[in-house]
């Protein structure tokens, strides 16, 4: 932001007053995640990732990848470990720089358990029943709908308020749980004065929800078994056209925005995502052309976009060294900041000190 209201100064004077401002003002903080659940897909890639790497020159960033969250589904440990590392190859792959941003492992940092501990003495049973993710990820996986899948966000919002974020930028699905993360934040200061930066959500125009190919009415997740469903980041070119190929549209020719096209206007979005053309453009471009055009049109500009993602990837993942540099060098710094929220935290409710 300031950058930009930099470009935009055009006397000395309105320069010498944003430099001013930027030596006293310190940057808003930002603080997101990502499990490493499976390959991640174009939806936490568009809705999320990509976001992330336009704000590193204006705040100060936190990315965490959020291994304790993966585990309230049941995980291979190889399967897990393995995803770790490969989901901060994706933060770097995809231009995260880890001078200017803080990335770490969550299970790195104690204090996100502990601050979660006594959030969850601060968050009702009620609010947790409502959460949309529980009762989905219940459905999903009844067999296992264990305490931790439960008590899910209040880890995520121990995660967020950790670090006094003003922003977190995230898909619209993950919206209901940074409103629970604000209710325990207002609540908690409240009782006990200012604790915690009371945080907003901060959501792209586009991308904050990409549909599965298959099934346009539901959200493209890595998780998904079908996969003809998703669109891995890491996919190569030919089978990111193979899968828009065989993306479910309608039995209509026209490419157009609209409710009931939802097929169509998923692939739109993703198409919008990826060139930064507007609806009325994409209409217009593919006007009196069929389906077949329009998806290879989609596919090919995903499969160059994402070029340099991979092959980036692929250098980072051969290197693991630098992966677990970058790894201990967030969690040094997280944990600096973490530790001044939890021992103001402490004291407020009554620890007693360790001496
Ligand atoms: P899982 O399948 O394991 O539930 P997921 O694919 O839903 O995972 P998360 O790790 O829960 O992904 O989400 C990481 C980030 O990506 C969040 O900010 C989330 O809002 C965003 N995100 C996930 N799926 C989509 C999607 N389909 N469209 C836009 N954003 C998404
Ligand atoms: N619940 C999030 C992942 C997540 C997160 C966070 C996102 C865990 N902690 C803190 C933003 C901020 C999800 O995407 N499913």
């Amino acid at each position: 932001m300031q950058n930009k209201r930099m470009a935009a100064a055009t006397t000395r004077k309105d320069r010498l007053s944003i430099m001013n401002q930027e030596a006293t003002a310190p940057k808003k903080r930002i603080f997101s995640g990502v499990q490493p659940t499976g390959n991640l897909t174009i939806g936490n890639y568009l809705g999320a990732i990509k976001n992330w790497t336009t704000l590193q020159d204006d705040y100060e960033c936190l990315y965490c990848v959020v291994n304790q969250h993966a585990i309230t589904v049941r995980q291979d440990p190889a399967a897990l470990r393995r995803a770790t590392y490969e989901t901060l190859a994706v933060y770097l792959a995809a231009g995260l720089d880890p001078e200017k941003n803080t990335m770490f492992i969550q299970s790195h940092v104690s204090a996100h358990a502990e601050l979660a501990w006594v959030l969850n003495c601060y968050t009702m049973f009620g609010e947790l029943s409502r959460m949309t993710q529980f009762k989905d990820k219940s459905a999903k996986h009844a067999d296992n709908v264990n305490a931790g899948l439960f008590t899910y966000p209040v880890l995520m919002a121990a995660d967020i308020l950790l670090y006094q974020a003003d922003l977190v930028p995230v898909g619209i699905d993950q919206k209901q749980h940074i409103e629970l993360t604000r209710d325990v934040a207002e609540r908690f200061n409240a009782i006990y004065s200012n604790t915690f930066t009371v945080p907003e959500p901060y959501m792209p125009k586009t991308g904050t929800k990409i549909m599965s190919l298959q099934d346009p009415t539901k959200k493209m997740s890595k998780s998904d078994e079908n996969e003809n469903a998703t669109v891995r980041i890491l996919d190569d070119k030919d089978t990111i056209i193979r899968k828009f190929k065989r993306a479910v549209t309608d039995s209509d020719t026209v490419v157009r925005y609209s409710e009931d096209k939802p097929g169509v206007s998923n692939l739109m979005a993703i198409y919008s995502c990826f060139t930064g053309k507007d609806f009325d453009a994409i209409e217009k471009e593919f006007e009196g052309k069929g389906y077949g055009d329009f998806k290879l049109a989609v596919g090919e500009a995903c499969a160059d976009s994402l070029a340099p993602v991979r092959s980036r990837f692929t250098e980072l993942m051969a290197d693991k060294a630098y992966l677990e540099t970058v790894a201990k060098e967030g969690a040094a710094r997280a944990s600096y900041l973490a530790r001044k929220t939890l021992s103001k935290v402490y004291r407020k409710v009554g620890f007693v000190e360790f001496k």
